[in-house]
This record gives structure tokens, sequence and C-alpha cells, in this order.
């Protein structure tokens, strides 16, 4: 079953073909010189998926207003067919990573439409952080480190479903993140809040499945504006050192301080063992989530340099999934662009001259050094991933064959717009 009919696909690429093979050959030839082989870039690349967020397809809003889209998805199963156009158009997006209990229904129908459409399920996420009707506890002053035992109780339980749940989908981890903290000085003790939490997900961890991670995701603030219990990546690395082998580190990169070093935050994260993965996204401020690469490419990039740096570690392979907001775009296209960026990164960065980098380290030869980086992030990478994408079936030009393929029209006329719902920012 396809979204978008792959003739149209085939029909939209033949007018870009010539001028794609010359743009690959012409690459080619330059990176040759520098000692690359273009295929071989492009063969990774082509190996390399970002899950997208359930909650990514619908239209976000801010504290102050939400302005819907035409055709937003109504339920699971239409936001699992916009998930499977941004796939078919990028083919970087194989799986779906779910939010329980938003995304919740039967397994057997979410396997069945996840099958139709080519698509897989990523890390599940667990959420402690609103109340849901009928719900006995409420979450208002907490959930996992809650001072109430039964409310503990009650998120802990939450949690166990997500992993049942994951489970008949074929999952393999769960990410946390929770809005526990304080709005005063005062309000919490810091030290029980923290120890409550760990107690809490040591009841999580203890009921994982032996092939399960779980990744804590830390966040310095939002909802609560004095502290947050998992606060900065040194807290998060505490609770995963605490909790064991199959406990990981998830970094969101808008979850940090402005200014934050977070390449090297991850650079520190892969020393320990524990990064666990990622939730991609851009910032100018503050948790914006803005577009991957929409603001900061370079940032990115070096991320990724730590990444393609670590390759090959034991045991080092991080879930990269995307969670950003989309206020005034069509989110399948942000989506689509936002997965293009990230293999953009990884690309630039297996492009990095690794020994000249090292000895330009070791010979305190700061200004080579930086500038091998530079070497790698100012190449034009396009014809590598447009040739990736088409030759895996994809769009040379992917928002453009969506535009024309009039996905959105076509959706828009059997789904009614919603309005007011939550955008589900984590
Ligand atoms: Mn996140």
């Amino acid at each position: 079953m396809t979204m978008i009919d792959s003739d149209l696909i085939a029909a939209e690429n033949a007018a870009h073909a010539t001028n794609l093979n010359a743009d690959y050959d012409s690459l080619g030839d330059r990176l040759a010189r520098r000692g690359i082989d273009i295929d071989a870039v492009k063969a990774k690349v082509a190996t390399y998926h970002v899950a997208i967020p359930s909650w990514g397809v619908g239209t976000g809003g801010t504290r102050f207003a939400r302005f819907p889209g035409a055709g937003e998805p109504r339920n699971i199963f239409d936001k699992l067919e916009d998930c499977a156009v941004i796939q078919q158009l990028t083919r970087a997006t194989p799986t779906v990573s779910l939010h329980i209990p938003w995304d919740k229904a039967p397994a057997a129908n979410l396997m069945a439409k996840a099958q139709a459409l080519g698509l897989g399920f990523d890390a599940m996420n667990s959420n402690t952080f609103q109340d849901q009707p009928g719900q006995t506890h409420s979450y208002k002053y907490g959930s996992l480190s809650h001072t109430d035992a039964a409310t503990r109780a009650q998120a802990v339980a939450h949690n166990l479903e997500c992993i049942e749940i994951g489970r008949a989908l074929g999952a393999k981890a769960l990410t946390v993140w929770i809005g526990d903290g304080s709005n005063f000085p005062g309000q919490t003790d810091f030290t029980r809040q923290f120890e409550r939490y760990l107690a809490s997900m040591a009841q999580i961890y203890a009921a994982l499945p032996e092939d399960w991670r779980l990744f804590s995701e830390h966040k310095m603030y939002e909802p609560a504006f004095y502290s947050t219990v998992v606060q900065d990546w040194g807290t998060n690395l505490m609770i995963a050192q605490t909790l064991g082998p199959k406990a990981f580190c998830l970094v969101d990169l808008g979850h940090h301080a402005p200014n934050v070093n977070i390449e090297m935050i991850v650079a520190r994260l892969i020393q320990a063992g524990k990064l666990g993965g990622f939730h991609f996204n851009d910032s100018k401020y503050g948790d914006d989530d803005l577009d991957t690469g929409s603001v900061a490419p370079y940032r990115l990039f070096l991320i990724f340099n730590e990444l393609v740096a670590a390759e090959g570690k034991p045991g080092f392979a991080p879930a990269h999934m995307l969670d950003q907001s989309h206020n005034v775009t069509d989110p399948i296209e942000s989506l689509m662009v936002s997965a293009m960026e990230v293999c953009r990164a990884y690309a630039q960065a297996l492009l990095v001259d690794r020994t000249a980098l090292a000895g330009h380290q070791d010979g305190n030869d700061a200004l080579m050094a930086t500038a091998t980086l530079k070497a790698a992030f100012r190449t034009d990478v396009e014809p590598i991933l447009a040739m990736a994408r088409a030759d895996a079936g994809g769009a040379i030009d992917p928002v453009a064959t969506y535009r024309v393929a009039g996905y959105r029209a076509r959706v828009a006329a059997v789904r009614p717009a919603i309005h007011g719902a939550s955008g589900g920012i984590v």
C-alpha cells in the first residue's frame, strides 16, 4: 500500500535525473581527489534512518494558540499514513515512535496498518505529564517523583503498560520524560524528590524485557519553571548509571541551557557508554522545537561528527528520532526536510578526514583542526542524498513531489479540521 502514486514519483524523478547524474559525477570527482569514494558514502547514507514521532504529524501550538492545518490526522491510523508518505518520499524514516495514551489502539490493528504501509515501531513514549480522563490520581504535583505513593504507583503502572504495548508491536525501547519538578524555591526537597524518582524508575527498569533499553530524557525547565527532577545530562547520567546496563540517556537538542556545548555532552555520554539516543530538533532561544537544522546546522554537524567518530564502538547504537512541533508549516513537509537534514549532517560527518584531524589535534594546530571540520561541513552533499533516495525509490525532490501529488488536499477532503487539540510537545 503506497500513499503516493509511485508512477508520479518516477515521472518527477525523470525530470531531475540528468542534472542529478551530472552533479553526482562532479561531486564524485571532487571527493575522489580527497581520497573519498562517493559510492561508499552513499551506501552508508542509504542505511541511515531516523524515527518519526507520531505526534509530529499533527500541527503543533504554543501556550498562546494553535492554528490547525487542513487534513490533520484524526487518529493514530491517519498518523501512520502521514508517516508513510514521509518514508515513501525520503526513504530515511522507516519507523514511528508512538506515544501512549495518545496512540492507544489494539496492537493487532496497529501492526496490520504498519505492515501494510511498510513501517515499523521505534521507542515507546509514556505520558505522565498530563491527566487523562478518568484517571484516579492527578499529576499536577508530579508523577514518578510524587510525594504520594499511590500516585507514583499509578505512574509506574502506566510505564509498564507502555512496555507491554510496545512488546506486542516489536518496539525495543521505552523513553521516559516527566514534567516533574517545582515552580518555587523550597517547594520540594531536591534529594528526596530524586530518590522517589529513582525508586519508581527502578521498578520500570525491573520490568524491561531482556532485549529492551530504557531511555531517560533530561530537560532543564518547562512545565516546571524553577527546577526539574531530570534537569541536565549530569542528572541523566546518574540515573542511567544507577539503574543498570539497560538504562541510557536520551539527548533532546532543545533541552539545554542556551549556548551549552551539546556535542561535548554527546562525547561524554559516548565515553560513559550511556548515549541512548536523540530527539532531534532545533532552537534559537529555548525548547523551541523548530525544524532540525533550521537554525544551527553546524551544531548538528558537530554532533554527527562525534557520532561518526564513535561508530563501531561495542554497544554503540543510539536511537535517532525527530521531536519537533510545526506551527506554521505542513508537518509532513517539515518532517521530510528535517529527516533530510539529519541525513545531510551524517553525510557531511562521514567526509571528515579523521586521520588529518587527529594529527592537527595532537600537533596543537587549532586552525587546521577546525579547517578540517569545516572542509567536510562546507561540502554540498545534496547529490549523495538525492541519489540515495532515488536508488531506493524515493523522490529526488521530496517536497516538490509531495506538492505535485496533492496529498494534503486529498486527505483534507476526508479529515475534518481539529480545533483546540494539544500539539503534544515533549
Ligand atoms: Mn523530546
